[in-house]
């Protein structure tokens, strides 16, 4: 297993260096993606660059989205011959003394998503906590299965060879509902699921981009569409196992 520590970062500009500080010791390299921010969020990561060799950056022109940030983090990763990104939000919510938990999580079991499962305190908003049970909820029902704890905590471990392989196969959004759409769609395509406990705080004062409106319309249509996929596979499945055990399935035992 070769990992890298991914960030994708649109506007957190106050907060991103405590992120990578706290990083250093973890030894692994960090590939920043720069989602289009403006120019002082650009200087402060140039300097962070220039500060810690052990840090990477690509500036996307444009900002495209949190999911379009991660997509070009998972590809760049790939190509640079990293097996795993461990991919962590830029807005200083993540508690990186979890890291080596997620590492070892990682490395105990290569081909598994391995996804944080938020334990949040106090500073949480409730609109987010309710969200998350719906999100929790279609997911379950979409992979029929009670393995995933959350499909939005941003701290994960992906397997980036099924992971671009799946990016080359099927189109994905570009916001904040990639994360759960990526993590349906591994799982219908076979991998396992590994929850790490985590720490999550919302800071006061913290800067948000989720967008209440667009961002739960999104995530509205693309959980539409992977119920609607969960059914279709459902169907495929019994059309299956009828062929198997309809007239003549068994003619070589006869
Ligand atoms: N929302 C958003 N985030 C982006 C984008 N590009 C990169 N990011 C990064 O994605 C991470 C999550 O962004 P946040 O705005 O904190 O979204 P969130 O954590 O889902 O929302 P909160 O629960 O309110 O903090 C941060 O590291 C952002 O800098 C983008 O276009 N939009
Ligand atoms: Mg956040």
């Amino acid at each position: 297993m070769k990992p890298t520590l991914l960030i994708p970062i649109y506007e957190h500009k106050d907060e991103i260096a405590t992120v990578v500080d706290s990083l250093g010791p973890t030894g692994l390299p960090c590939l920043i993606v720069n989602d289009g921010s403006g120019a002082e969020t650009r200087a402060v990561l140039e300097q962070l660059v220039a500060k810690n060799p052990w840090v990477t950056l690509h500036h996307r022109a444009q900002n495209g989205g949190r999911g379009a940030a991660l997509k070009t983090g998972y590809r760049i990763a790939f190509e640079h011959g990293y097996s795993h990104v461990l991919q962590l939000d830029a807005d200083g919510q993540h508690d990186t003394a979890d890291v080596p938990a997620f590492v070892a999580a990682m490395a105990d079991d290569p081909g598994a998503l391995v996804l944080g499962a938020p334990q949040f305190d106090d500073s949480a908003p409730k609109s987010r906590l309710y969200g998350r049970q719906l999100s929790r909820l279609m997911v379950w029902l979409a992979t029929r299965s009670l393995a995933v704890d959350d499909p939005l905590c941003g701290f994960r471990g992906i397997p980036l060879r099924p992971t671009v392989a799946l990016l080359d196969a099927i189109p994905t959004g570009d916001h904040m509902e990639f994360d759960p759409q990526l993590i349906i769609q591994l799982c219908w395509a076979g991998v396992a699921v590994r929850n790490v406990p985590t720490r999550v705080v919302y800071r006061s004062g913290g800067l948000s981009h989720f967008d209440a409106l667009w961002d739960n319309v999104r995530l509205s249509g693309m959980y539409a569409r992977a119920l609607g996929g969960m059914l279709w596979r459902l169907r495929l499945g019994r059309g299956a196992a009828a062929s198997e055990s309809g007239p003549g399935a068994d003619k070589d035992s006869q």
